[in-house]
């Protein structure tokens, strides 16, 4: 099973990778991806889609999967709007590398309009972060992988549930993505996600 679906992401990316025009047309998917993105300023819908979109179009990236988008409590910082997140699968030819989709990822979200402020968990119109880079485990002064909040967050590990419930999280503590989420406590109501029980 897993290898019809290694097939059939590989043949898309191939395809997607033709219809940009990315100058290789034979670039194989060698690493998967998770970005999760969150906005709670502006045209928060908006915002995603159009992150989306730009993630889609990075050279050597397509897209292989899209959560469903969550409405979810603020985390952090409690006095803040409600945000809107989501997370996506990246399918990343050979020569992508995490500090290069960081950078990647930073780009964007100025692009979009992203303002660092004084904050460090209050408001903003766009957040990407770099959650699982394959199985890569990450310790840099710049670039953490998996992205060290992951355990701790349900407005992450819900939608990252929905498209990657068997990924390992390759990290100390190991175990999958549903087993990460039924270690914390939410609440889901309608599309809202909500922390505690
Ligand atoms: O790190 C992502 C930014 N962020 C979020 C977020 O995306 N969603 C929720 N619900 N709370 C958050 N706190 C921060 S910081």
């Amino acid at each position: 099973m897993t290898d019809l679906l290694d097939t059939a992401l590989t043949t898309f990316l191939l395809l997607r990778c033709r219809e940009k025009g990315d100058s290789t047309t034979e670039r194989h998917v060698v690493t998967t991806a998770y970005v999760g993105l969150g906005s709670n300023l502006g045209d928060r819908a908006a915002t995603l889609e159009v992150a989306q979109e730009r993630l889609a179009m990075l050279p050597g990236a397509s897209l292989a999967a899209a959560s469903p988008i969550y409405e979810t409590e603020p985390w952090g910082d409690a006095d803040q709007p409600f945000f809107l997140n989501q997370v996506v699968a990246l399918g990343l030819a050979a020569d992508w590398t995490a500090g290069k989709l960081l950078a990647a990822l930073l780009n964007i979200e100025t692009a979009l309009g992203r303002v660092r402020g004084e904050r460090r968990f209050g408001p903003r119109t766009l957040d990407l972060d770099l959650l699982l880079f394959g199985d890569a485990a990450i310790d840099e002064p710049d670039l953490v992988v998996p992205h060290p909040r992951l355990r701790q967050r349900a407005f992450v590990l819900v939608p990252l549930a929905d498209i990657a419930p068997g990924v390992i999280i390759p990290d100390g503590e190991g175990g999958s993505v549903a087993t990460a989420l039924a270690k914390i406590p939410f609440k889901i109501v309608g599309n809202t996600v909500r922390a505690g029980h």
